[in-house]
């Protein structure tokens, strides 16, 4: 989608610190961090939201759900972390491009705000 922040960053075109990236995702730092670690994983592919989600994309979604982990041990949080999935208008979604926050390196509280 040409006017989508999130397939610029994925082209490159708009720069982003990377952290992990192969031909189907990319996993970069959040420009406003809510934790000590804080990065975004997006498909390359443009999907809306997960609300979005396709049966033919199921090897794209168990290829991100599966990745968390290997994230998570690359930043070091032994200790735990938080996926956020913020999912359209209730749920706060201001980036209209599906994307995972992995939240670490500090205690998590709930209930979320
Ligand atoms: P959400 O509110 O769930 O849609 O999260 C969008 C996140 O995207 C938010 O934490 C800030 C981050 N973000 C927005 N624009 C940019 C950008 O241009 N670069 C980076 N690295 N992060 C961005």
């Amino acid at each position: 989608m040409s006017d989508c922040i999130f397939c610029k960053i994925a082209d490159k075109e708009i720069p982003s610190t990377t952290v992990y990236e192969d031909d189907k995702i990319l996993v970069f730092r959040d420009a406003s961090p809510q934790a000590p670690e804080h990065v975004l994983m997006i498909p390359k592919k443009h999907i809306d939201s997960l609300d979005e989600a396709k049966p033919e994309d199921s090897e794209l979604f168990s290829h991100m759900v599966l990745k968390v982990k290997d994230i998570a041990a690359e930043l070091g949080l032994e200790n735990g972390y938080r996926v956020v999935i913020n999912t359209g208008e209730d749920g706060q979604q201001s980036v209209k491009h599906l994307h995972f926050h992995i939240l670490g390196k500090r205690k998590m509280t709930w209930p979320p705000g």
